[in-house]
């Protein structure tokens, strides 16, 4: 059998969450469990509590990730992300843009896969190496992994960022 990129083999995908309306503990926990009816061996990292980026005037988010093995192409996996979104009362037609939201899932890894697909989805997550919250929790559950696009360590990449308020809740 011949691999190509994003063909149907399950891969390793790493997705970030973030919520700062409503109950946020309580919607990352649910969110969790339902990501886990289609994401097998599921691992999840700690909440931290973090400075709102790119917005300021907003509330704290809550931030945490999970890894898992995604049987799906990466438009299938968006679609699902976006289902629980919404399932958690998402509405982005009245959202302001970095604003306030009840559920954000992103996509942050997909293997080793890069997807430019613009506006719809650009995969490693086009934000990722400037977020300590979305990379602090990736590198718990994934130490050692590489930026697909450029080779370096996230840990790296973390390292060269200024101190952006990352706060460890729970475990
Ligand atoms: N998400 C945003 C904008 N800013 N800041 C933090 N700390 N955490 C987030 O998840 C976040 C953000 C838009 O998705
Ligand atoms: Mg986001
Ligand atoms: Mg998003």
């Amino acid at each position: 059998m011949t691999r190509t990129a994003s063909s149907n083999q399950k891969a390793l995908i790493v997705l970030g969450l973030g919520s700062n309306a409503g109950d946020s503990r309580q919607i990352l926990e649910d969110a969790i469990a339902a990501i886990s009816r289609r994401v097998g061996r599921l691992c999840f990292a700690s909440v931290y509590k973090t400075a709102p980026m790119y917005v300021a005037d907003q509330p704290d988010f809550f931030n945490t990730a999970v890894s898992g093995y995604f049987d799906g192409s990466p438009f299938e996996l968006l679609s699902f992300v976006n289902t629980i979104e919404a399932d958690f009362g998402r509405d982005r037609s009245k959202e302001q843009r970095f604003g306030r939201r009840t559920l954000d899932i992103d996509i942050l890894l997909f293997g080793n896969e890069i997807i430019n697909e613009p506006p719809k989805l650009i995969i490693p997550h086009e934000r990722l190496h400037e977020r300590a919250f979305a990379l602090v929790p990736l590198l718990e559950l994934l130490p050692k992994a590489l930026d697909p696009r450029t080779g370096i360590s996230f840990k790296e990449i973390l390292a060269a960022l200024p101190d952006q308020g990352i706060i460890r809740e729970s475990t």
